[in-house]
């Protein structure tokens, strides 16, 4: 079948939007690093939706630094991929054609170095995922204990890490006075102040100079970004296929909804994407902190409670009226006390449309795909609340249930314990150890698990915390889900 192309668009069908503005006529003054499935079904489009509106002529080149190759998906169809957006039966087909160009980083990553560096780049967004910022979860600080930072500050060569390739990317920049704005839209918390963090981190390590210009060069706002994009799955390529008539190696599924808010802090011309319906605000904080702790959240604890219960997906866990219920309790008994006041993101109809949109039947998002990595997720989603709670002297026995889920969740990856998955997560080398000394008791495991200081910060020191959540974990284990969060009761009930 003809792969996706310029030359093939004029085969489309009617019904399939896609660029109508001079592709030609763009520039390239954006870059991206981490062209997953999440960026080119959101960030990318707000720029097409910018190049559309005529009003910013800025397109992107795209830098892939892990795998899946980028180029083998995007170079051959000219950067071009659909965007499929899906909920119920309906489904809305465009090609956008804002990545002009796309490179794999390279074992040296001198031609991705090149890329970020070129001046006439003036605004960089990146997605490389929670452990791509090589930062220690609970204080946001680079983890300089990880091999693969220290290699690179061995080395004085950023071959393995996103600080490395940045700073390699500056000291470039810094020698031919590009300054530039870098964006990170990944989940973590004050997301641009980690990125500074933790490139400021690297960069003091190497080169006191570079870090003082980094600090006056480059800007470092947070965002918050929000659509539910999952892995494409074979059958979504099928779909595509069979509605363009052609072949398109890069597409990707996501759900109407999206949603990104801006901190206002650039030193370049700031792109339009509040032409696409973004918002540039003085303070995301206040958005993220809604986003994290009530959808990323109810994903969280579903994707561990609904894997425990041998459900597939978030949109199988929210049917499952014992899980849907808990999750809503918990953000309105305990998280909601801890919530920012945000005008539009009030928490009753920002819960009710967080269910809405998981209960979207088509979009199949699977609880191990979100239950990998909990360990770089769960303090802004889940531990952040708890520790909000205990400051204003309030107990939350549901939230301590979703750190009970994890753990089980982990639990169930060791042989030691049941292990009826595998567990993708930086946390596994701990998991494997806690599961050998447990000797079979999760309580053991449990406990041992939340001694991660890197992960449960000073609630580590909290003893009182390690009883509950131990024995959380194995009531949800041993008597079953329905049964454990059943004796929690309808208002979070006895301890
Ligand atoms: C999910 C997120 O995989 C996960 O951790 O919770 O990717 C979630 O779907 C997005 O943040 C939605 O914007």
């Amino acid at each position: 079948m003809t792969r996706l192309s310029p030359a093939a668009l004029a085969q489309l069908p009617p019904a399939v939007r896609r660029p109508s503005y001079h592709r030609a006529a763009t520039r390239i003054g954006f870059a991206h690093i981490g062209v997953g499935a999440f960026h080119r079904c959101h960030q990318a489009e707000y720029t097409e939706d910018v190049l559309e509106a005529g009003v910013d002529d800025r397109a992107e080149i795209g830098v892939n630094i892990c795998p899946p190759s980028i180029t083998d998906q995007l170079d051959a169809q000219d950067g071009l991929f659909t965007r499929m957006l899906v909920e119920g039966d309906r489904a809305d087909f465009r090609v956008i054609g804002a990545i002009r160009r796309v490179i794999d980083a390279s074992p040296g990553r001198r031609d991705a170095v090149a890329a970020l560096a070129d001046p006439n780049i003036d605004v960089i967004t990146a997605t490389v995922t929670e452990k791509g910022y090589c930062h220690v979860p609970a204080t946001g600080f680079l983890d300089a204990a990880q091999p693969a930072v220290l290699d690179d500050l061995a080395r004085r060569d950023g071959r393995s890490t996103l600080p490395g390739l940045l700073a390699k990317v500056f000291r470039v920049r810094m020698a031919s006075r590009a300054p530039v704005t870098l964006l990170s839209c990944d989940n973590i918390p004050a997301n641009g102040r980690i990125l500074r963090s933790v490139v400021l981190g690297f960069a003091e390590g190497l080169d006191k100079d570079l870090a003082r210009w980094i600090e006056d060069n480059v800007r470092f706002p947070s965002t918050m970004v929000d659509r539910i994009v999952p892995a494409t799955r074979p059958e979504d390529f099928f779909r595509v296929q069979a509605e363009l008539g052609l072949d398109d190696r890069g597409a990707v599924v996501g759900e109407p909804f999206r949603q990104w808010v801006i901190e206002d802090d650039f030193n370049v011309p700031r792109p339009r994407w509040d032409f696409a319906g973004a918002a540039f605000v003085r303070d995301v904080e206040p958005y993220e902190q809604v986003k994290m702790r009530v959808l990323n959240a109810c994903q969280t604890a579903l994707s561990c409670l609904g894997a425990l219960k041998g459900l597939v997906t978030t949109y199988d866990d929210i049917r499952d009226p014992t899980l849907a219920g808990f999750v809503q309790r918990m953000i309105l008994a305990e998280t909601a006390a801890v919530l920012p006041n945000l005008r539009g993101m009030e928490v009753e109809p920002y819960l009710a449309q967080t269910i809405r949109r998981l209960g979207n039947s088509a979009i199949r998002h699977t609880n191990h795909q979100i239950a990998t990595d909990t360990s770089q997720k769960i303090n802004q989603r889940i531990l952040q609340p708890i520790r909000d709670r205990g400051a204003k002297g309030l107990a939350s026995p549901l939230l301590e249930t979703a750190v009970a889920a994890w753990l089980g969740y982990l639990a169930r990856s060791q042989s030691a314990l049941g292990a009826t998955w595998e567990a993708n997560d930086p946390v596994l080398p701990a998991t494997v150890a806690a599961a050998r000394a447990s000797g079979g008791d999760v309580r053991v495991f449990a406990r041992a698990m939340l001694g991660e200081r890197g992960v449960f910060g000073a609630l580590v020191d909290d003893a009182g915390f390690a009883g509950r959540v131990a024995g959380r974990c194995h009531a949800l284990l041993a008597d079953g889900v329905d049964a454990a969060l059943g004796r929690l009761g309808t208002s979070g009930g006895p301890e």
